[in-house]
């Protein structure tokens, strides 16, 4: 029976091949799970009411070894399982990290001819995605980075990265592909110390690239709290700048090793935040919950996984509209924030005249230090509502 908080497709829940198809490899030990092939992953997702897509990097669909005719099988194999199932392909990426070729980076190696083939593979994953219906286009440089500083100029490394994107932005230009890009930074893991650390990075790298348009973001919860840092605030920075292009959620301790948990898991109140910024401000693209079950699981448990991955996010989405529609909470929103027409007037807008009038108007500190602000009360409701007795 169908109520609020089950899953639809309006949504936009994706998972990526490799999530759910997770084989409980980590490294300090071997798999725990039967790897599957791609269209015995959409149809595993199938049977998680409320999927609307599904994702892959090149090599989750066509192994980096495939022969043309196999490739050729794998590709009408999960076109059928797409259509089977009733699922699109949302978004592809390129897997620019697992090969030894790719040990010191991709686009920012230092031999050109890995960077050149870097780029290479990538137009070749455009291509394999577009051919799936993909029009968004991840690229996360897992590789992008140093163990030494010694080995690379992070200078000459940002220009290599710049040089390889406005490549691909005039081939996506040039094949009508319709691409957008989305970046996706992560601190360190498998390298050292990985370039473009944080969401914030490529949204100061976005402004100096040839395509700018067609660029934003991918930020994962997992990565900025790797960072120590507050997701919710990254994603409002993308949202404002209208570079929110595409979102990876799952969740992650403070502190730890990149635990892709299942959304929700760890920390409730940053997702709850998170999941009403998102809803309050209308966010349109894709929601990829790009995390895998535990190590333990089998494929039942996988399964859950997913559907608890997208229930949570419905019993947040709820969460939220209870928080928005909590009169005392509406209340104390009201009482905290103190308008003052002609002030703001004053500040919005620069002008000899209104520096003036700010210079020759009394503001007494002391009074305005007085103004309460029962904040304690306020997060004590918000967490009654995430407690479930509001
Ligand atoms: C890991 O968080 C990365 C890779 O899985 C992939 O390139 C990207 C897609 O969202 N996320
Ligand atoms: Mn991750
Ligand atoms: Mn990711």
């Amino acid at each position: 029976m169908a109520d609020a908080l089950t899953p639809t497709k309006q949504q936009k829940f994706t998972f990526g091949l490799w999530t759910v198809g997770n084989i409980g490899r980590d490294p300090f030990g071997e798999p725990t799970r039967q790897g599957l092939n791609p269209a015995q992953i959409v149809d595993l997702l199938g049977q998680c009411e409320g999927t609307y897509g599904v994702n892959f990097h090149d090599n989750d669909l066509i192994p980096i070894d495939a022969t043309p005719a196999q490739a050729a099988q794998i590709k009408k194999d999960f076109k059928k399982a797409l259509r089977d199932n009733g699922l699109v392909v949302s978004m592809a990426t390129t897997n620019l990290f697992s090969d030894p070729v790719f040990k010191d980076g991709a686009f920012t190696s230092n031999n050109a001819s890995i960077r050149a083939y870097a780029v290479q593979k990538c137009m070749r994953a455009m291509e394999l995605g577009a051919e799936m219906g993909a029009k968004m286009f991840v690229f996360w440089g897992g590789r992008e980075g140093v163990e030494s500083d010694a080995t690379k100029c992070p200078v000459e490394a940002i220009k290599r990265f710049r040089e390889a994107i406005d490549f691909l932005c005039e081939y996506s230009i040039s094949q009508k592909f319709g691409y957008k890009f989305a970046f996706e930074a992560k601190p360190n893991e498998p390298r050292g110390h990985i370039y473009f650390a944080v969401t914030g990075s490529y949204l100061a790298l976005i402004p100096t690239l040839a395509h700018p348009e067609m660029c934003g973001v991918n930020p994962e919860v997992a990565h900025e709290h790797m960072a120590g840092l507050n997701f919710v605030h990254q994603v409002a920075a993308a949202l404002e700048q209208k570079k929110l292009f595409h979102i990876d959620l799952n969740d992650q301790e403070f502190g730890r090793y990149d635990q892709d948990f299942r959304f929700g898991s760890a920390n409730p109140k940053h997702a709850f935040f998170l999941v009403k910024l998102l809803e309050d401000s209308g966010y349109s693209g894709a929601r990829q919950f790009d995390a895998h079950a535990y190590r333990q699981s089998d494929y039942e448990d996988v399964k859950e996984f997913a559907r608890g991955s997208m229930r949570t996010y419905m019993i947040l989405k709820e969460k939220a509209r209870r928080w928005n529609a909590d009169k005392e909470i509406q209340g104390l929103l009201k009482q905290i924030n103190v308008e003052e027409q002609l002030l703001s007037k004053l500040v919005r807008r620069f002008s000899p005249g209104n520096a003036k009038k700010l210079l020759n108007t009394e503001l007494d500190r002391k009074r305005l230090a007085q103004a309460p602000l029962p904040y304690e009360k306020l997060d004590q409701l918000t967490m009654e509502v995430l407690m479930g007795i509001r």
